[in-house]
């Protein structure tokens, strides 16, 4: 299941995972893929929504929080990690240094995502090993 802001990468992250190139399309309601579930920011900017976000965790594998490179305010609660049992996985998307953006990181940090993954692009060879490792999580 992959959350985040509008534009983080979510629908483009899912096109990753599946081995697509699906128009990036919004849609107001999540949008399942073959291994994934793109859920809608709207659910992550209300807090009232928030329950359906848990809702839809329930029948994933591993949560992906995406947060671009040139964010400047968190979307996410404090320590939102912590409600899934699940595992939790950050990635920053858009990265175009060598490292990730302090803002990015301390977002994913303060929502509970234990070490934020930099990514570049999902064309790279670091992005092809974190997806091989993703669709074991499937298995
Ligand atoms: N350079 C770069 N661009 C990216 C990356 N990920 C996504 N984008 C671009 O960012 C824009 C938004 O990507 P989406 O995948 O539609 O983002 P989203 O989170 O699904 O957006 P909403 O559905 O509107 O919430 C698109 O133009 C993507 O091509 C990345 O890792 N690097
Ligand atoms: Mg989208």
């Amino acid at each position: 299941m992959i959350i985040g802001a509008r534009n983080s990468g979510k629908s483009s992250a899912a096109n990753w995972l599946n081995g697509v190139e699906e128009p990036l399309k919004k849609r107001q309601d999540a949008i399942y893929g073959k291994y994934t579930i793109d859920v809608p920011a709207q659910y992550l900017e209300n807090a009232s929504m928030y329950r359906y976000i848990l809702t839809l965790a329930q029948t994933a594998v591993c949560v992906l929080f995406l947060e671009s490179n040139q964010v400047r305010e968190t979307i996410y609660p404090p320590n939102f990690a912590a409600s899934f049992n699940c595992s939790v996985k950050g990635i920053i998307t858009k990265v175009t240094g060598t490292k990730p953006s302090d803002s990015a990181v301390s977002s994913l940090l303060a929502t509970g995502v234990k070490t934020p993954i930099g990514m570049s692009s999902f064309a790279s060879k670091e992005a092809a090993v974190l997806r091989e490792e993703l669709l074991q999580l499937l298995s």
